[in-house]
């Protein structure tokens, strides 16, 4: 399929002209330039999104949830077309942006039920003839980042709960992305075709840079500002929003581990590192950074480790039987270089991390995944390089392999491989992993869409997605209603004339 044919299925042209240059990983082709939002018009969009929260706040979630029902439909008619797109554009494989539209669908489908479920409190007043409730009511439009790695699923983990919690939408997308973000703006306007009278303007896309996104984040009409991305991005995001009072989500870097212990199944290990450290080219928040593993097993699997990455099928995503596409360009390139030859500097034996398929791909960015072997937990094994580098480290005792996962400044993911239940149970404990993800013989990545999703530390500290992470994109209201004929006040207090 030609990239055009990908492009048309959403009504989207491969136009140039001025704009934002949409750039395909793939063989470096441009694919189109998208206008880009001028920031002087920001205050134009947040008045949209706010009368879009008058009308929007007073319809019964259960109904907002009906279009949030419709964007699910819509999604798994686009299904194909969707993650054809996202393989293009960002360059993952296309079975993982088919596994990203899926997320999208099954975070609609929570949604929904979500939207009969925004359950307050009724809470025991000490005053007689008092009624104490929680309500939760809808905050106002809610500004959402995303990052080029998963151009379209954090869209709608943030998009999907904000709906049916009666908050409209501004998001700006990558700028590395521009063409996935205006596909799920036609899906979404399919859906409000579908539904009748929702107001306009529930969900904008902002195309464009660092400029118009601190337009935006700066803006005090948004009260909500999720942003995933670096934690260089999320530093400066989370300044502005504090200093208007603004309420931020924020999902920032991973340098996520993996203990492999002794009495681990070494099979399982083996093929949930390949899936969490070589997957998506190493470009996800939840990637296998750091491995860490006993010393009696590393031998073992770091020889079957260096047989099955030399075997990983790399080429074009778009290909069937590929598992690693293209890093997204050459800037990612070079930081992973960069990264190796630090590496190197700090005591690190490297195998593979070299550029490859240049001749197939002469403007492609494609490499051979990495496995470093390090001495220790050393600078840079503690920064994270959006790269498909392994970094290697060995232990002796599950307190020191606790240590090295928890012993980086980021909080995102992490997991053990142990059939010991005493070791899994100390690694889920209270003393054990520090991350906001753990798990037990699964890699640190791929998480379920019905989970709390984030992390602690310099991760931000934000949950999206499943569990009550929507209450995050609600205000609380505590009412209490006296219907008695007295005026007790709390504490006992006495203030009579
Ligand atoms: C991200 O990389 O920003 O758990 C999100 C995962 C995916 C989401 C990753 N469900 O790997």
């Amino acid at each position: 399929m030609q990239h055009s044919d990908i492009l048309s299925r959403f009504g989207l042209t491969s136009s140039t002209g001025a704009g934002l240059t949409a750039r395909s990983p793939v063989d470096g082709a441009t694919l189109a330039t998208v206008a880009e939002t001028d920031p002087a018009l920001v205050p134009d969009l947040v008045a949209n999104a706010a009368r879009a929260f008058e009308a929007w706040r007073t319809v019964p979630a259960p109904r907002r949830g009906e279009l949030v029902r419709l964007l699910g439909e819509e999604l798994r008619a686009a299904k194909e077309d969707l993650g054809r797109l996202v393989s293009l554009e960002a360059g993952k494989i296309y079975q993982e942006g088919l596994g990203e539209v899926q997320e999208m669908i099954d975070i609609c489908d929570f949604a929904v039920g979500l939207s009969r479920q925004l359950y307050g409190l009724t809470i025991a007043s000490e005053r007689p003839g008092h009624a104490m409730r929680e309500t939760w009511h809808p905050t106002g439009p809610c500004l959402v980042i995303s990052a080029f790695n998963f151009p379209v699923a954090v869209w709608s983990w943030n998009a999907a709960l904000a709906l049916v919690c009666g908050d409209p939408v501004i998001w700006k997308p990558s700028e590395k992305t521009p063409l996935t973000a205006a596909a799920c703006q036609v899906i979404f306007e399919r859906a409000v075709a579908r539904f009748g009278d929702a107001p306009a303007h529930l969900n904008q896309v902002v195309q464009g840079g660092r400029a118009v996104g601190e337009a935006l984040v700066a803006h005090p009409g948004l009260p909500i500002v999720s942003a995933t991305g670096s934690t260089r991005m999320g530093r400066e995001v989370a300044k502005l929003v504090a200093e208007r009072f603004g309420r931020s989500i924020l999902e920032l870097g991973g340098n996520n581990a993996m203990i492999v212990a002794p009495s681990a199944d070494l099979d399982m290990a083996l093929r949930a590192i390949l899936f969490s450290a070589v997957g998506t080219c190493g470009q996800r928040c939840t990637t296998l950074r750091r491995l860490i593993v006993h010393k009696d097993v590393a031998p073992t699997l770091l020889l079957r480790l260096k047989a099955a990455y030399a075997s990983v099928p790399i080429g074009s995503p778009l290909e069937s039987g590929v598992l690693m596409g293209p890093l997204v360009d050459s800037d990612a390139f070079a930081a992973m270089q960069t990264a190796l030859t630090k590496a190197k500097a700090e005591g690190g034996v490297v195998t593979g991390g070299e550029r490859t398929l240049t001749d197939r791909f002469p403007n492609g960015y494609y490499v051979t995944p990495a496995i470093v072997e390090m001495p220790g937990q050393t600078d840079v094994v503690r920064h994270e390089t959006f790269a498909p580098i392994l970094y290697v480290l060995t232990y002796e005792t599950l307190e020191e392999a606790i240590a090295l996962q928890n012993g980086v400044p980021q909080g995102l993911s992490s997991c053990i491989f142990s059939t010991d239940l005493r070791e899994a149970e100390r690694f889920l404990s209270a003393a054990g992993s520090d991350c906001g993800i753990a798990n037990v013989n699964i890699g640190p990545s791929g998480a379920e869409i019905g989970g709390a999703f984030g992390g602690e530390k310099e991760t931000g500290g934000g949950r999206e997605s499943g569990s009550d992470a929507w209450k995050a994109y609600m205000r609380r209201q505590t009412a209490t209603v006296n219907y008695s004929a007295a005026l007790p006040l709390a504490q006992g207090i006495k203030f009579d004339l």
